[in-house]
């Protein structure tokens, strides 16, 4: 199955379902757990009947397993890791829909990863756009050379919140927007401080993430399912 169309096969699913679980706002974000899959559903929190995002889905999902096993993904991240072979840590799709889709606000993927990765610092994500990405759609804004300074300080907020930046400690002028076609993949590791605006445009514009590790490490899914008491 193409990648566009696996993706949205994979939402239209889930849209399906009933987990039977709330959704739950936590930071800037509104989740809902699935246990049976092991996976958690994001809504838009001003539109909590319209999917933001999900993750994780490898393991339920064959199609998207494959595509994240690709060498056009998987060749690059082992140069960037440095490591001869690599496998999935998570995966995550945003979906970003046309007019409601929110902000992703500013972040390093650092600190989301520090409980349930061995090391978050061994851990580099390509993106792969689904459809041209720009200013006004909300395409992924960088922070030049924030890869090479650490941990930032987290915010004010208590909770999972707390895994967002202060938005204040960065300016705008500092970011950098990524306006990219349709095809194009953005790699980078759990250091670089990142955001993307909301999608203010009559499209959707999707990601789809794939986040890497030194092969035989546990993925994501394994910590999450002991989490939720699902699948092991
Ligand atoms: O899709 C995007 O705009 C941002 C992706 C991202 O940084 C995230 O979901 O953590």
């Amino acid at each position: 199955m193409g990648v566009r169309a696996a993706c949205e096969a994979m939402v239209e699913r889930l849209t399906r379902r009933d987990p039977g679980t709330p959704k739950i706002p936590a930071g800037s974000y509104c989740f809902q757990v699935d246990r049976e899959l092991s996976t958690i559903v994001k809504w838009e929190p001003d539109h909590t009947d319209v999917v933001q995002g999900v993750e994780p889905f490898a393991h339920f999902d064959g199609d998207l397993r494959a595509w994240g096993l690709d060498p056009r993904f998987v060749d690059p991240i082992r140069d960037l890791l440095d490591v001869d072979a690599v496998d999935l840590f998570t995966e995550k799709l945003n979906v970003k829909r046309a007019r409601v889709g929110g902000p992703i606000v500013l972040h390093q993927d650092y600190p989301y990863w520090v409980a349930n990765s061995q090391d978050p610092g061994e851990i580099a994500t390509a993106v792969l756009f689904l459809d041209d990405a720009t200013r006004d759609n909300g395409c992924l804004e960088v922070l030049p050379g924030s890869h090479r300074d650490g941990v930032r300080k987290p915010g004010s907020q208590a909770g999972f919140g707390a895994f967002e930046m202060d938005p204040t400690c960065v300016p705008d002028e500092a970011l950098v927007s990524l306006e990219v076609g349709a095809g194009s993949v953005v790699f980078f590791g759990s250091l670089l401080v990142h955001r993307s605006a909301p999608n203010r445009s009559n499209g959707d514009r999707r990601t789809l993430l794939y986040s890497y590790q030194p092969a035989g490490r546990e993925a994501s899914v394994v910590s999450l399912a002991a989490l939720l008491g699902g699948r092991s």
